[in-house]
């Protein structure tokens, strides 16, 4: 076969996504772009589906009544070349849109390798990592873009949620110099002359910026060097955080779960037809969310005959158990101290007990968060019991000095929503291009 012809864009511009192609448009010549989905013959005809990103469309080439330019590059083409047809929009009620493009000219842009390594229809069901390996193609397929669009209306809503709440957004350091959620999950970065650390969480820098904005939030990628392979953790994510002076635990759960509520309503209201080619659907939720103590979840599992001893943190069998219990949204409250992180605050009546809460989704947990601690001896004292050196938090501390309120917020996993939103069950799906301990490309 003869080397396929690339055309120049030249002066072609859109007139039409595919979207905007229907039966209402029959007769008027458009202009469309996009790449080759399928290819189909039939007698004399020759069907393409062509793909933008609003949908798919139809083109329809008669072979012997158009003309001799546009079959040859009609009969040239492979799966996913791009092209621009101008054409004709026909209506046709067996068509897709009850309408299909009949071409009177065609421009090839560009070809793609043959075979390519995945079945695009998604037919042919490909393992995750031969996705992932060729994952810009993977995410041709409109239900792999569904997902990134409910990404992008969920955080449209909880954006616009916050900023009318009353909450700044900022930008914390990723690169840092001590660890926030536990030494062990640290990556560490060469620092010039000196070692430093990708940031975990912004934990230290939210808490620190209530004293100038008393209400911050910040959506951004934040790193633990994960080594469970699991469905749910990543090396590398993006949460959505919040922290609030003058706040408690109770305080930001209220806000947690009307964000949850509002951002449910969003994505059901706005991506109709993403849900609809995912095939799931949004029920949202009614608030308030359930809350039940660490010790009510003790005794129900005690029930169930899986036993936790008090104070340890509870193991993924164990919060399947539970999940089958509460097959909906809800609270995990009052913790033990020593289970939660250093900066929580122990409960005022009972210093075993902390102000501490996760919010579970099912058996996943997708948010944690609680009061802090905003005395500065107290947080010293924490901070030595968890065997972390205070001269390694000196700047940190160093921010209650100058009257640090008492203060609350949480951190959401976006990708663990957006699973519950998508009903996708292996976060390396909901992520454009994962990283876990086995995977740094692409
Ligand atoms: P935590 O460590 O519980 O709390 O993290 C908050 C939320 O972030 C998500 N998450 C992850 N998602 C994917 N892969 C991972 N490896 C991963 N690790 C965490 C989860 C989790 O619920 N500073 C506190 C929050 C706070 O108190 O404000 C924190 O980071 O959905």
């Amino acid at each position: 076969m003869s080397p396929v012809k690339i055309d120049k864009m030249g002066d072609w511009r859109r007139t039409h996504y595919s979207a905007d192609i229907g039966p209402e448009l029959d007769g008027q010549e458009v202009l469309v772009f996009g790449w080759v989905q399928e290819i189909r013959d039939l007698g004399g005809l020759r069907f393409l589906i062509l793909q933008d990103k609003t949908g798919q469309l139809q083109i329809t080439i008669h072979r012997h009544k158009v003309a001799s330019e546009v079959v040859e590059k009609a009969e040239s083409l492979q799966k996913q070349y791009s092209i621009g047809v101008k054409g004709t929009v026909k209506k046709m009620g067996k068509a897709p849109r009850g309408a299909e493009i009949v071409p009177n000219e065609m421009r090839i842009f560009s070809v793609s390798q043959q075979p390519l390594p995945l079945d695009i229809t998604g037919r042919t069901k490909a393992e995750i990592d031969v996705r992932l390996d060729a994952r810009v193609l993977d995410l041709r397929r409109e239900e792999n873009q569904a997902i990134f669009k409910v990404q992008h209306a969920a955080l449209e809503a909880a954006r616009a949620f916050l900023s009318k709440r009353g909450y700044i957004e900022v930008f914390t350091p990723r690169i840092i110099v001590s660890a926030t959620e536990g030494g062990s999950a640290l990556f560490p970065v060469a620092y010039f002359t000196r070692e430093a650390f990708l940031a975990q969480s912004p934990q230290l820098y939210k808490e620190q910026l209530i004293l100038d904005f008393e209400q911050v939030f910040e959506i951004g990628p934040f790193f633990r060097a994960e080594e469970s392979h699991t469905r749910r953790h990543l090396s590398e994510f993006i949460s959505v955080d919040i922290e609030q002076a003058f706040a408690n635990a109770e305080d930001v759960m209220k806000v947690l779960e009307e964000l949850i509520h509002n951002v449910c309503k969003a994505v059901a209201a706005n991506c109709e037809r993403e849900l609809e080619l995912l095939g799931h659907e949004i029920v949202v939720p009614e608030v308030p969310f359930k809350r039940l103590t660490y010790s009510k979840v003790l005794e129900e599992l005690e029930a169930e005959k899986v036993h936790v001893p008090w104070g340890e943190d509870i193991p993924t069998a164990a919060y399947r158990v539970l999940g089958k219990l509460h097959p909906y949204y809800y609270f995990i409250t009052d913790w033990p101290t020593k289970a939660k992180a250093f900066y929580i605050k122990p409960k005022d009546d009972n210093p075993e007990l902390s102000e501490g809460f996760d919010l579970m989704w099912h058996w996943i947990e997708l948010s944690s968060g609680g009061a802090r601690i905003h005395s500065k001896e107290l947080l010293m004292k924490r901070l030595s019991e968890q065997g972390l050196s205070t001269e390694s938090f000196k700047t940190h501390l160093q921010a209650f000095d100058y009257g640090m309120p008492p203060h609350a917020g949480w951190g959401l996993g976006l990708a663990r929503l957006l699973m519950v939103l998508t009903g996708v069950k292996n976060i390396r799906e909901v992520v454009l291009f994962p990283r876990d301990q086995f995977r740094l490309t692409p």
